[in-house]
């Protein structure tokens, strides 16, 4: 299994659950400094930074990128791929594509987690597998897959845990669409752990490494021993990312999250 840390320039994400929030170069330096394989980018949009930059800040500072989020649609323009209006649906649509032929230049994928939308309506599934489907295509043109993540009750009505969403995309026969597991989400909305990770074990693309209160693994109440032991046990060697709040300061929880991968490998 692989590091990464999350980087954010969205300065709406203020309390959200980002680590390292300074300009790229200095941010990238202290992902690297503190022993992360990868970066996971939360920006603006597509057009925040050129590919070409990013290339040698990865290059630079020796760091692959683990993901690229698009929640700032959200964030920032208020866009879901299930709003009630069509333009808006589209737009959304056009903001995680454009999105996901930035990641896919950087050979990353992208993830849909606040776009999937929030309190939807009776059509909101149909328009998700629709909107998963273009997706999962447009990504596959870059070899990569596209990441979907159940959200916590308080964030979306839809898909709230990994298991329901793995028969989601079984029963749409949705292809190159992996599940994201977040263990904060999962803290919330799962019964066990690392049993919901074995069920959904063929579908996991991604991990959100967070404790149960979204601070570094070590910092809550979480077991991350079952946690490792099952990822291990699937086979899983994607990223563990540090998608969690940058308590007490984003360096602390930087080595807090290394040392807790490290002691668990
Ligand atoms: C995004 O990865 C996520 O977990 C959401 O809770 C962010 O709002
Ligand atoms: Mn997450």
């Amino acid at each position: 299994m692989k590091t990464a840390i999350t980087l954010c320039q969205v300065p709406e994400a203020l309390g959200g659950p980002f680590v390292f929030r300074s300009p790229l170069p200095e941010a990238f330096a202290s992902a690297a400094a503190a022993g992360f394989d990868a970066v996971e980018l939360f920006l603006p949009g597509p057009d925040f930074i050129s590919v070409d930059e990013v290339k040698a800040l990865a290059e630079t500072h020796q760091l692959e990128i683990a993901a690229v989020g698009t929640g700032a649609g959200m964030l920032r323009h208020g866009l879901s791929i299930t709003d009630a209006s069509e333009e808006k649906r589209n737009d959304a649509l056009n903001f995680v594509l454009a999105m996901i032929d930035f990641g896919g230049a950087l050979n990353a994928p992208a993830i849909l987690g606040s776009m999937q939308g929030r309190n939807t309506h009776d059509h909101a599934f149909s328009q998700l597998a629709e909107g998963l489907r273009s997706c999962g295509e447009r990504a596959a043109t870059h070899g990569v897959p596209f990441i979907y993540e159940p959200l916590n009750r308080y964030e979306t009505n839809l898909f709230n845990r990994l298991k329901d969403a793995a028969q989601f995309i079984d029963l749409h026969s949705l292809t190159n669409v992996v599940i994201l597991a977040d263990l904060f989400h999962m803290n919330i909305e799962e019964t066990d752990l690392a049993a919901a990770i074995k069920d959904a074990a063929k579908h996991i693309g991604h991990v959100h490494f967070a404790d149960s209160n979204r601070q570094a693994m070590g910092f809550g109440h979480t077991n991350p021993t079952a946690v490792m032991t099952t990822l291990r046990e699937i086979g899983y060697h994607g990223y563990l990312s540090a998608e969690i709040l940058p308590l007490p300061d984003p360096l602390s929880a930087a080595i807090q999250t290394i040392k807790s991968i490290q002691s668990h490998l």
